[in-house]
């Protein structure tokens, strides 16, 4: 993909540099310098930590684990011209009532106010049929009325004939259009540069 108004390669994010910024309980913090951000949010061990680095190219950025976690907190990487913000996965089962309810209003806060959340980066495991979860985010993202970008993670542990199938599926279980929609793999490589373009274009170009 190229760049419209030069005509020049977009630079794909690994070759951009990378600083991380902080992490945040208030869902609306003030990050300076203010910028437009795109923010990753999924159901936790959807493969979140390992498609960020693997976006960015930097495979030690953010903690890849086999047990989910129950941080939440916001995390942001600043690149140039716009900020990642990392939110903490859904859906962790052994999280009581009360941390629910904290993540939903932390959540909730940042989808639907912040004034500065260009769009957002939403995970789905390709293998799977979307939770009683995921399908509650996608009525917030709804009301959100943030444009949306889905990656299927770990579309390496399908075989190449069921992959088309799995974006059909899945794009209509949440009402979807299949060009929202990239299968991509942290592990093989698959639809990170083209999930890379896409963000780039919906924050505007970088710089
Ligand atoms: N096969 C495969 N496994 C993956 C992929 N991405 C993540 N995983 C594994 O899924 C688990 C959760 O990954 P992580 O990135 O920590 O998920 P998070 O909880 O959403 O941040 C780890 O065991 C990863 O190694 C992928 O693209 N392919
Ligand atoms: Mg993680």
């Amino acid at each position: 993909m190229r760049d419209e108004r030069t005509g020049a390669p977009a630079p794909p994010l690994s070759s951009l540099p990378i600083e991380f910024v902080g992490s945040f309980p208030d869902p609306l913090v003030t990050l300076a310098p203010a910028l437009p951000e795109l923010a990753l949010i999924g159901r936790s061990n959807v493969g979140k930590s390992s498609l960020l680095n693997a976006l960015v190219g930097r495979p030690g950025l953010a903690r890849v684990s086999g047990t989910p976690g129950k941080t939440t907190l916001l995390n942001a990487f600043r690149l140039p011209g716009f900020y990642l913000v990392d939110l903490p996965g859904y859906g962790f089962a052994r999280a009581g009532k009360a941390a629910r309810a904290g993540y939903r209003q932390l959540v909730e806060r940042y989808l639907v106010e912040r004034p500065t959340l260009a769009g957002v980066v939403w995970l789905l495991d390709s293998r799977h049929e979307p939770s009683r979860e995921d399908h509650a985010m996608q009525e917030l993202l709804v009301r959100s009325g943030r444009p949306v970008l889905v990656a299927l993670t770990k579309a390496d542990k399908l075989t190449h004939s069921a992959r088309p199938g799995r974006v059909r599926a899945l794009a209509l279980a949440l009402a979807l259009q299949e060009d929202q929609v990239q299968l991509t793999s942290s592990s093989s490589g698959l639809g990170i540069a083209e999930l890379a373009t896409s963000i780039i274009a919906a924050i505007g170009g970088t710089g």
